[in-house]
């Protein structure tokens, strides 16, 4: 089993104290920061972006997670001063050529995981997991946080798990994201997933941010 890891995700954070959530995160030490990326266009919604993305850069080390929710992603990759280290999950939805999008993130050192939406069948990974460090499996549709999960999500991590391993490829990653609260965090650990995005439903909710991670990483054991 791979190593549970944390990575907050910054859409949630109180952004008129990021300095400090930032200063606290490495303090409880997460292992990556996410930056959700919308378009308005693949998703119905815009967040953050590539000056939000070099302002983390400059508050910590932190290595970014970056989830392009974006239309052709491989036309938009150069813009963000991709770091190695750090994680790019692009949609299999969003670009005719994901092989072609997966080997841009790795020309510019990043770790590559292919992202799939809630409808999109496991199926669409074959002839890819030799291209990718991993899998982003949405939990809810994305677009906004503050969602309840899609109960087919823990089977479908599952899947993706036994998928893995049938290739002999257990090393690579999975990564979960949407309404990733303490109880959901522990049933996607026990399906296979290893990298939990920390949202409104655990990390940025209610009054103590340590004590949510606290938990979470419990929850994770
Ligand atoms: C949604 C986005 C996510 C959310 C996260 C919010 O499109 O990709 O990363 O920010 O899921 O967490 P929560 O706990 O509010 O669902
Ligand atoms: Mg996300």
């Amino acid at each position: 089993m791979n190593k549970a890891m944390l990575s907050p995700s910054m859409m949630c954070a109180d952004l008129t104290r990021l300095e400090s959530t930032v200063a606290q995160l490495e303090k409880a030490g997460v292992e990556y920061l996410h930056v959700d990326i919308m378009d308005g266009e693949f998703v119905p919604n815009i967040t953050l972006g590539t000056d939000f993305c070099r302002l983390l850069r400059q508050l910590t080390d932190i290595p970014l997670d970056i989830h392009l929710m974006v239309v052709n992603p491989e036309n938009k990759l150069k813009w963000f001063d991709i770091r190695p280290g750090e994680l790019v999950s692009v949609h299999c939805e969003s670009t005719a050529d994901i092989k072609g999008c997966l080997d841009c993130v790795h020309s510019l050192g990043a770790l590559a995981l292919a992202a799939l939406n809630p409808q999109t069948p496991v199926s669409v990974l074959e002839g890819l997991y030799d291209d990718i460090d991993g899998v982003l499996v949405m939990s809810v549709n994305p677009g906004f946080a503050g969602q309840r999960i899609i109960p087919h999500s823990f089977d479908k991590v599952r899947a993706v798990r036994n998928e893995l391993e049938n290739y002999g490829l257990a090393g690579k990653i999975i990564e979960v994201d949407g309404n990733i609260s303490f109880e959901n965090a522990e049933k996607m650990r026990a399906a296979g997933a290893d990298i939990f995005v920390g949202g409104t439903s655990s990390v940025f909710g209610g009054d103590s941010m340590a004590d949510n991670i606290a938990r979470l990483r419990a929850a994770l054991k």
